[in-house]
């Protein structure tokens, strides 16, 4: 980058950070984005013109409150709840809710930043939003994590709707918390609507929504792989993470022929060299989405190792996908990737890389398909379900199943329009200057809000 975009980066981050310090997260995520946007909207002035960055960085909304419930003891306990209405240029807020003791605003605010681009980038008219709470659901029972919904459903209500703002689920937030959250709704309202994605299929779910993150993320992978004339069979991926992206992940990476050696949890990860194939994928997901136990318990059952606090970037693979968190990749792992000879990284989590690790990516000129184009399925499939509920029709599994592939491959060629260096397809400034382009006018077009 020239030394007059860096200057415009550092002096547009200086005013981003000290007005929202400490939002350690949104720094970086703001980063990324303006890194490779600036040189773009020198070119293209209308967007300067219009003061396009500095609005785009501002939430059109910020909803924070608190969340009162009653544990099993019947002693009282008080969470936070946000909801970031980021930007509804091109459609209603859309983006999921994350239960986590580590959520906070400045994740949240990175994560609905994110979220405005990606959906930009499926094609399909969603804004951008998130939201959650410190609520940490492990160890909770099932009637604590009610309550808890229920509470919070009961503020978030009045800010939600299937025509202004459309949740979903993200980290600890599945199937189980989706179903009181829209009861709960349903109830205040007395409207059955699609005012949340990732619903049951007999109450207005859309197949294939919860396998679309992870399946996604192999599309992705595969088309980056199919630039070189390669593809997906015998690859050896290693995966962190063990939810719902990880595990679909894993099912979509070995029906096209790789094989997954690594899952992960907060506690460690198992390394299973022999590959974890369906009937053990099968067992995981017994294990983390029904008896919620730790994932040492695979290690104990199939006589594999565990490795105690550890990720799994220091394992030898070809295709690497992050499906846990952000920063879960830093320098020294993208350094260890490389060094063993991975060329492939396809990110099923949101900013799972730190900026140096992406820079240890691109320098070694692999294919790295970042968060917000790789793991688009999921939210692509939630448009795709509020479609089918505005019909009030389903689609079958291999129609959605087409319909997301289709979202996935056309990601890939958006990515290469505008990414495209030479030989090299650098996808960060592919996805974010394709995902900016259509919310940027469609901004310029509704004028000054
Ligand atoms: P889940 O809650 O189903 O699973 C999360 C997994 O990541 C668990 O294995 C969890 O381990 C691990 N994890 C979470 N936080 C940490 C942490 N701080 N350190 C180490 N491990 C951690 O979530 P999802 O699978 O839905 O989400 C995973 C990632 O994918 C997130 O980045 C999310 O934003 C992103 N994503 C999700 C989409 C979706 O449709 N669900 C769509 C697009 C992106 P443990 O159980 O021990 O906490
Ligand atoms: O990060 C994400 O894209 C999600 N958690 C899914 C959002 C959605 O609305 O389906």
């Amino acid at each position: 980058m020239s030394n007059v975009y860096e200057q415009k980066v550092n002096d547009f981050m200086a005013k981003v950070i000290a007005k929202n310090p400490a939002e350690v997260e949104f720094h970086q995520a703001v980063h990324e984005v303006v890194e490779t946007i600036i040189p773009f909207i020198e070119e293209n002035p209308q967007y300067s013109e219009g003061k396009i960055l500095d609005r785009i960085v501002e939430p059109e909304r910020v909803i924070m409150f608190r969340v009162p419930w009653l544990d099993d003891k019947g002693e009282v306990q008080v969470n936070r709840g946000f909801r970031i209405e980021m930007n509804s240029a091109i459609g209603p807020y859309k983006g999921g809710l994350r239960f986590h003791p580590t959520v906070n605003l400045g994740i949240l605010k990175f994560l609905a930043f994110e979220q405005v681009f990606k959906n930009s980038l499926t094609t399909l008219p969603m804004g951008g939003g998130k939201g959650g709470s410190d609520f940490d659901p492990k160890g909770k029972s099932d009637n604590e994590v009610m309550r808890f919904t229920q509470s919070f459903m009961s503020e978030l209500f009045r800010h939600i709707g299937p025509n202004t703002d459309v949740p979903a689920g993200d980290i600890g937030v599945g199937g189980r918390e989706i179903g009181f959250l829209f009861g709960q709704y349903k109830r205040l309202r007395n409207e059955f609507t699609g005012v949340l994605t990732g619903k049951g299929i007999a109450w207005g779910g859309s197949l294939i929504r919860p396998e679309a993150t992870g399946y996604g993320t192999v599309y992705f992978a595969e088309e980056m792989l199919k630039t070189r004339g390669d593809s997906m069979k015998g690859k050896i991926c290693t995966i962190s993470g063990s939810g719902n992206v990880a595990q679909y992940a894993c099912e979509k990476a070995t029906e096209f022929g790789a094989k997954v050696v690594t899952l992960s949890d907060s506690s460690g990860f198992i390394y299973d060299p022999n590959g974890i194939d369906a009937e053990k994928l099968a067992f995981m997901m017994d294990l983390k989405n029904v008896r919620r136990g730790r994932i040492k318990e695979y290690a104990d059952k199939y006589g594999v190792e565990f490795f105690p606090g550890k990720r799994p970037w220091g394992i030898k693979c070809d295709v690497a996908m992050p499906c846990a968190t952000q920063n879960e990749v830093n320098e020294e792992e993208a350094k260890a990737l490389i060094d063993n000879g991975c060329f492939v990284v396809s990110e099923g989590a949101n900013m799972p890389s730190s900026p140096e690790a992406i820079a240890i990516y691109q320098g070694a000129k692999i294919l790295y398909g970042l968060g917000k184009a790789a793991n688009a399925g999921g939210v692509a499939v939630s448009g795709l379900e509020m479609s089918q509920n505005s019909m009030r029709f389903n689609w079958t599994r291999e129609e959605v199943d087409e319909k997301l592939h289709q979202i996935m491959k056309d990601i890939h060629t958006t990515c290469v329009e505008y990414g495209k260096d030479g030989d090299y397809i650098d996808y960060v400034k592919g996805a974010n200057i394709g995902g900016f382009v259509k919310v940027a006018d469609s901004m310029l077009a509704q004028g000054l809000v």
